[in-house]
């Protein structure tokens, strides 16, 4: 199958919601060498703005979203597979990802992670809904050297701030 066929492929199985045939496509993109990255942000992303637009819109709701989401994270898991163990010795720093505080997005963050990773990072993944505290905590203990914390709503972008006034009062921010 052509490289163009199979982005269109992982794009639609996350539009359509259709965990399986995500990873399959991702299985494809492998064998085609395509790269994670491309994988994702050629395919998979488009198809996950496509249900964005339509959750605006009102015309795709919760329960829809959440399988859309399992399409994409499948897929990734399969495009990602090995991807530390072959890019760890790079070393180019450790860096923290996560979802801030009270915000369960983290599809956006698990790109970011991705993106990372296949640039020879070593990524720290504290998950979703961190509290600001563990952030800090996790920073000072591992003494990485970049700290990231997606924030999808309004609500808790204020957790972005106060990570930061947590990094300063620990000395950690620079
Ligand atoms: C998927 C989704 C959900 C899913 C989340 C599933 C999951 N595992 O993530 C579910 C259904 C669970 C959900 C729940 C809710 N959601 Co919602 N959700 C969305 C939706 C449709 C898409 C978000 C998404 O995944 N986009 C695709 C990814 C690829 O994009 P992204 O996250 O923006 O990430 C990119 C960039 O932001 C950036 N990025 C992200 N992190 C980082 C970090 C760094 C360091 C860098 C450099 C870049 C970067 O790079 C990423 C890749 O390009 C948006 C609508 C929209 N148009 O965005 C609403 C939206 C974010 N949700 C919203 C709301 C209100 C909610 C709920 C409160 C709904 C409710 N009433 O229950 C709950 C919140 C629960 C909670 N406590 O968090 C609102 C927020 C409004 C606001 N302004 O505050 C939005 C905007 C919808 C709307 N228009 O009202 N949601």
């Amino acid at each position: 199958m052509e490289r163009d066929q199979i982005l269109e492929k992982l794009a639609r199985s996350v539009s359509d919601l259709d965990p399986d045939l995500a990873v399959e496509a991702a299985h494809e993109a492998r064998e085609a060498n395509i790269k994670p990255i491309e994988a994702i942000q050629e395919g998979l992303a488009k198809g996950m703005g496509v249900v964005s637009e339509l959750f605006d819109e009102g015309e795709m709701f919760v329960p829809q979203i959440l399988i859309a989401a399992e399409a994409f994270e499948s897929a990734v898991a399969v495009l990602v597979e090995n991807l530390s163990a072959e890019e760890a010795d790079i070393g180019r720093g450790k860096v923290i990802c996560h979802t801030v505080q009270g915000d369960i997005h983290d599809v956006g963050k698990n790109i970011v992670k991705t993106m990372f990773k296949a640039n020879g990072f070593e990524v720290i993944d504290m998950g979703r809904d961190v509290p600001v505290d563990d952030v800090v905590a996790k920073a000072k203990e591992l003494n990485v050297d970049i700290v990231t914390g997606s924030a999808l709503m309004t609500t808790t972008m204020p957790a972005q701030r106060d990570i930061i006034q947590g990094l300063k009062e620990g000395d950690l921010y620079t």
